[in-house]
């Protein structure tokens, strides 16, 4: 999402570009308060990031996505948030290999959003990911190529 409230699946940014990148848990509602209106306003409802859950997430084998995710928030409720080369190991990744900053935390009792600033130094695609374990929907938790940053 951009600093106007609108929704890309890809942002594709000049190499050497400063991108500042905000983030935050969804259930830190402190957080989401310090954000400007034109983003709050635009976060989806609990209703419709169910959506989006029962879309990115294939059915459980046995057991009730929402009900699992539910349990999953409850035990694991915080997350983090890193930018790695698309394509990476989410454990193996470590610091060397390319990651673009340090990981974001995103508890869920965040008072108020967190916030760096990358230079887009090398061109390729990159992966926003949780590296934090978060329960069931864990390993779905990442956003392949949502970066791409192109060599002008
Ligand atoms: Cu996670």
């Amino acid at each position: 999402m951009d600093a106007d409230g609108n929704e890309h699946d890809q942002v594709v940014l000049d190499r050497e570009t400063a991108v500042r990148l905000v983030a935050f848990n969804t259930n830190a509602e402190q957080a989401l308060d310090k954000l400007p209106s034109t983003v709050q306003n635009t976060i989806p409802e609990h209703h419709e990031l169910e959506e989006r859950n029962k879309q990115r997430i294939p059915p459980p084998k046995s057991g009730n996505l929402h009900t699992l995710l539910e349990e999953a928030n409850e035990r694991y409720p915080n997350h983090c948030v890193v930018v790695m080369p698309s394509g990476g190991n989410h454990m193996g990744g470590g610091m060397g290999s390319g990651i673009m900053m340090h990981p974001l935390a995103l508890p869920h009792n965040a008072t108020k959003p967190t916030a760096a600033t990358m230079r887009a130094s090398r061109r390729g695609d990159y992966t926003l990911s949780c590296l934090t374990y978060c329960g069931y929907g864990h390993p779905y938790m990442d956003l392949d190529g949502a970066l791409v940053v192109r060599f002008i």
